[in-house]
C-alpha cells in the first residue's frame, strides 16, 4: 500500500489543478473532471521527464501505433498507480469508473499496430532510446455498431479538447510535387516504470485536419491537404483510396525523414555519421518510402548516393507481418511520380543498381512497373526479421526465398511478445494478485520468473484460488456486457473466445460450423456436460465482402439461439460489439479456451495466443505462428491442436490440389454448411449474403475451413469434456501462466536491441 504521505502529495497537486482549470475543489469535480485532472498531471509529469541517454537513438516507424487507454499505463509508469486509486477511493471514485471517459486511440487495426503499442511501452521500460514516429489519425479505426446483424462503419473520433497529445510547435514542409503541407509535430510521452525516463510517440499532422463527416465514414479523398490525417487506412476498394494511401505514408515518412536529420544536427553530427547515432525500425512496408527519402534528403544535403546508400543500409531494418502475398504492398510507379515526384528518380537508381548487381533477383520495379516495396527493404536494410519461429521459416524457404540465398545474414527471427503491465498486471488484477503473493513482485520486471509458479501445480488451494479468479473475471465481463450491450450471459458456462479482426484465413467461419455442428446436437437432444458461451469480437475491413458475410452468419446464429428456448441454456454465442483494446482487457482475462485456428502456415504469429495464454486460457489452435512456440512451451498434454500441418498446407496450395466439394460432401460436414441456408438462418439474415457466404465454402474455400472441420470439431470436444476435470484444467491453467513469461515483449525488445539496433 502507498503511504498517506504520497496519497496526500497527489491529492493537494489535483486540488490545485482542479481549481486552476475548473476553479472548483476536488471534491466538487465530476468524475469526468476528475479524470481530466489526472490525464493532465500524468501527460505534464511525464512530458517533463528526460528521455534515456546513449549515442544512438532508435526511430520505430509505423503506419500504426493501436495505444489502447493510457491513464493506467501512465499511472503505473510514472509510479503513481496505487496513490491514485487511493486519492480516487477517497473521493468515492473507482479508477475503472474514471477510465470510462477516456475514448481510445484507435490508431491500428490490430496485431501490426497493437505490438507497435507494446514495443514502445518495452522499450521505455528498457530504458532505450527509442521513439515512435506515425501519423495522427483523427478517427482511427472506425467504430463498429450492429444493424439488422450487420456491421455499421462510423467515424470514430478520440481527440477532446483535453488529450495526451502536446503540441510541439515543430514541423516539417511535405512537398507533393505541385503543392506542399506542413506536417505539424504532436506528440505523446511514453514514460517508463522505475527509470524516471519518458520516449515520446511523435504523431504527425495537417494544419487544417478534415471536418467530422455527417454520416458513415465517407469523405472526399481527393481533398489531400485536409485528409491526410483523417482515418486510418481509409476504404482502399477504389483508386482514390489507393493512392490517399500513398499520400499518408508518404507524408509520415517525409516529415520522420526531416525529424531524424534536425535530431542528428542538433546532436552536432552530420548525415554521414547517421548509422552510427540512427536506429530505424520499418514496421511492415508501410513506411518503406522512408528508404528512398532519407537517400534524398541527405543526398541534398551534399552526401554522395554511395554513402547516403550505405549509412542508410546500416540504420535500417525491416520487419514482416504477413505470409498472405496481397498484404505485400506493391504500388505503381505511377502513383509514386503523382504523390512524390521527387522520389521516382531516386528509386529507379535503388532498382538499376540492384538489376546490375543481381540481375537473378526479383526487381524492384517489375515489367508492369509496380514498385515492391519490401524488396526495398531488403535490399537497402540490413536486418529482415519475421515474428514467430515458424513465420521465420516460411519467409526464409518460401515467400521471399530468392532474397535468402542472397543474403542470408540479414534474416531473423524475433518472435513477438506483449507488454505484461497491461496484459497481465492492470487488466488482471486478481491474477496479478495470486502470482505476487506466490512468487514475490519480481516477474513485474522479469516475466521468466514465472515458472516458480510451477512449485504450486500440486497445491490444491492455490489451484481453488485460481479458478475462482477466473469465475470472478467471468462474472465482471458479465457486468460489462451488459452494461454495454444489454446480453445476459451465464458465467457457469464455458467462455470460449475468438477476438480477432474478420478475415478468413483466421477462419472465424470455421468457428461459426462449430456453433451449428453443437446447436444441431442439441437440437437432437444431445447436451453438452454445461452451457458453452461463443464468444466473437473483431471488425471487418469495410472492404473486406467476404468478412462481414462471415460476422452476419454469426449474428444470425446469435439471434437464432437466443430466440430458441430448447437451445438456449446450453449454447450462446455473442458477438461483441466495437471490440478494441479496452474490450479485449475485459474479455480476456475471461476466457477459458483461446480460438487460435488459423489456417497453417497463414497467421504471421498472433499476440492474442499469448495474452490469453498468460490470463490462464487454454488454447485450442493450428500449429501456426505463435502457437507452434506455445505448443512447444506447455507441451501437448496443456494445449489442443489440430488441423493439417504448415508443410501439408504449402504443399496443397503449391499443386492446387484442395478441393472444397469433397470435404463439403461428406456426412459430417454437408449438414453444417447446409444450414447456412436453412429456412431458420434465412428467415433472419440476408439471403444474398448468406448464399454468397455457402457458395463460397462449398467451391472455393481459400483458406480451408472444411479441410479442418472435422478435426477442430473433435480438438474442441475433447477440450469441452476435459474442462469438467476442474482439478485438472487448472493446472493446465498454472502451467500456461508460469510457461507464458517468454511472451513478454520486453524479451522481443531486448532481442531486437541486442542483434539489430545495438543502442547501448
Ligand atoms: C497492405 C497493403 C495495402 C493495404 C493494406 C495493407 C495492410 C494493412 C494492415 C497489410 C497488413 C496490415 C496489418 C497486418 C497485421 O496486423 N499483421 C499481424 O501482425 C501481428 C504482429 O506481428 C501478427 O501477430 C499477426 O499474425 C499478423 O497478422
Amino acid at each position: 500500500m502507498p503511504e498517506r504521505k504520497c496519497i496526500m502529495k497527489l491529492k493537494s497537486r489535483l486540488e490545485s489543478l482542479a481549481q486552476n482549470s475548473f476553479a472548483l475543489p476536488l471534491i466538487d469535480c465530476s468524475p469526468q473532471q476528475v479524470f481530466e485532472l489526472l490525464l493532465i498531471l500524468c501527460r505534464n509529469l511525464a512530458y517533463e521527464r528526460p528521455a534515456p541517454k546513449g549515442e544512438k537513438k532508435l526511430y520505430y516507424f509505423s503506419a500504426e501505433f493501436l495505444l489502447g487507454k493510457l491513464l493506467s499505463n501512465n499511472l503505473l509508469a510514472l509510479g503513481i498507480y496505487d496513490e491514485a486509486k487511493a486519492v480516487l477511493s477517497d473521493l468515492g471514485l473507482e479508477l475503472s469508473e474514471i477510465e470510462d471517459f477516456e475514448p481510445e486511440p484507435s490508431l491500428g487495426n490490430g496485431g501490426l499496430g497493437r505490438l507497435a503499442a507494446c514495443f514502445l511501452d518495452s522499450i521505455a521500460a528498457l530504458g532505450l532510446w527509442g521513439d515512435g514516429v506515425g501519423l495522427n489519425y483523427h478517427y482511427g479505426l472506425f467504430f463498429q455498431r450492429f444493424e439488422n446483424h450487420k456491421q455499421g462503419e462510423y467515424p470514430n473520433p478520440w481527440i477532446k479538447p483535453q488529450s495526451w497529445l502536446v503540441e510541439t510547435g515543430l514541423s516539417f514542409p511535405v512537398s507533393f510535387g505541385s503543392f506542399t503541407v506542413n506536417a505539424q509535430l504532436k506528440d505523446i510521452s511514453i514514460p517508463s516504470a522505475g527509470t524516471g525516463l519518458s520516449n515520446r510517440l511523435h504523431l504527425f499532422d495537417v494544419e487544417e485536419p478534415y471536418p467530422l463527416p455527417l454520416s458513415g465514414i465517407d469523405f472526399d479523398k481527393s481533398d489531400i491537404p485536409h485528409c491526410l490525417t483523417a482515418f486510418l487506412y481509409p476504404d482502399d476498394s477504389d483508386e482514390k483510396g489507393r493512392l490517399l494511401r500513398v499520400y499518408q505514408q508518404y507524408f509520415m515518412v517525409s516529415a520522420g525523414a526531416q525529424l531524424i536529420l534536425k535530431e542528428l544536427d542538433d546532436k552536432g553530427f552530420s548525415p554521414e555519421n547517421l548509422a552510427d547515432h540512427v536506429s530505424i525500425q520499418i514496421n511492415d512496408t508501410h513506411p518503406s518510402m522512408l528508404i528512398p527519402e532519407l537517400i534524398r534528403l541527405m543526398v541534398d544535403r551534399g552526401l554522395s548516393m554511395d554513402s547516403a546508400i550505405e549509412q542508410v543500409r546500416q540504420s535500417c531494418a525491416y520487419t514482416n507481418h504477413a505470409i498472405l502475398a496481397e498484404a505485400l504492398e506493391k504500388w505503381p510507379l505511377d502513383f509514386i511520380e503523382t504523390v512524390a515526384p521527387q522520389l521516382v528518380p531516386i528509386i529507379q537508381e535503388l532498382d538499376l543498381r540492384v538489376k546490375k548487381a543481381h540481375p537473378e533477383s526479383p526487381p524492384i520495379i517489375d515489367e508492369d512497373e509496380l514498385v515492391h516495396m519490401a524488396y526495398l527493404d531488403i535490399h537497402y536494410g540490413h536486418s529482415i526479421n519475421g515474428v514467430a519461429a515458424l513465420h521465420t521459416d516460411i519467409l526464409k524457404h518460401t515467400e521471399l526465398a530468392p532474397f535468402y540465398s542472397l543474403y542470408p545474414e540479414k534474416f531473423n527471427n524475433k518472435t513477438n511478445g506483449v507488454s505484461f503491465r497491461r496484459w497481465l498486471e492492470v487488466c488482471n488484477p486478481l491474477l496479478s494478485g495470486f502470482i505476487t503473493k506466490r512468487i514475490g513482485e519480481g516477474w513485474k520486471k522479469d516475466t521468466s520468473i514465472l515458472t516458480y509458479l510451477e512449485d504450486f501445480v500440486d497445491d490444491k488451494d492455490s489451484l481453488n484460488e485460481l479458478l475462482a479468479i477466473k469465475s470472478e473475471n467471468k462474472r465482471r465481463l458479465k457486468q460489462e456486457i451488459f452494461r454495454l450491450q444489454g446480453a445476459h450471459l451465464n458465467e457457469n458456462s464455458v467462455f470460449d473466445i475468438q477476438i480477432k479482426r474478420f478475415h478468413e484465413y483466421k477462419r472465424q467461419q470455421m468457428n461459426a460450423l462449430y456453433v451449428i455442428y453443437k446447436y444441431l446436437e442439441i437440437k437432437e437432444g444431445n447436451l453438452p456436460p454445461r452451457p458453452i458461451t461463443v464468444i466473437f469480437g473483431g471488425k471487418a475491413a469495410p472492404a473486406y465482402t467476404m468478412a462481414k458475410h462471415i460476422i452476419h452468419l454469426i449474428l444470425c446464429l446469435q439471434s437464432l439461439i437466443e430466440n430458441d428456448p430448447a437451445v438456449s441454456p446450453w449454447l450462446q454465442v455473442l458477438m461483441v460489439e466495437n471490440y478494441n483494446v479496452s474490450k479485449a482487457e475485459l474479455l480476456i482475462p475471461a476466457c477459458d479456451i483461446s480460438e487460435q485456428i488459423s489456417l497453417a502456415s497463414k497467421e504471421a504469429s498472433g499476440t492474442g495466443n499469448m495474452k490469453l495464454m498468460a490470463n490462464g486460457a487454454i488454447t485450442l489452435g493450428t500449429m501456426d505462428g505463435a502457437n507452434v512456440e506455445i505448443a512447444d512451451l506447455v507441451g501437448a498434454e496443456n494445449i489442443y491442436t489440430f488441423g493439417k500441418s504448415s508443410p501439408q498446407v504449402i504443399k496443397l496450395y503449391a499443386e492446387e490440389s484442395y478441393e472444397p466439394l469433397e470435404f463439403y460432401h461428406r456426412s459430417a460436414i454437408e449438414p453444417l454448411v447446409d444450414f447456412i441456408l436453412s429456412p431458420e438462418l434465412l428467415a433472419i439474415g440476408d439471403p444474398l449474403a448468406l448464399t454468397a457466404l455457402w457458395k463460397d465454402l462449398k467451391h472455393k474455400d481459400w483458406f480451408m475451413s472444411l479441410l479442418d472441420l472435422e478435426d477442430y470439431i473433435a480438438a474442441k470436444e475433447k477440450a469441452l469434456s476435459d474442462y469438467e476435470n476442474r482439478e485438472a484444467w487448472a493446472k493446465k491453467m498454472l502451467i500456461n501462466i508460469a510457461r507464458s513469461g517468454f511472451f513478454s515483449s520486453d524479451r522481443s525488445i531486448a532481442q531486437y536491441n541486442e542483434e539489430i539496433w545495438q543502442l547501448c
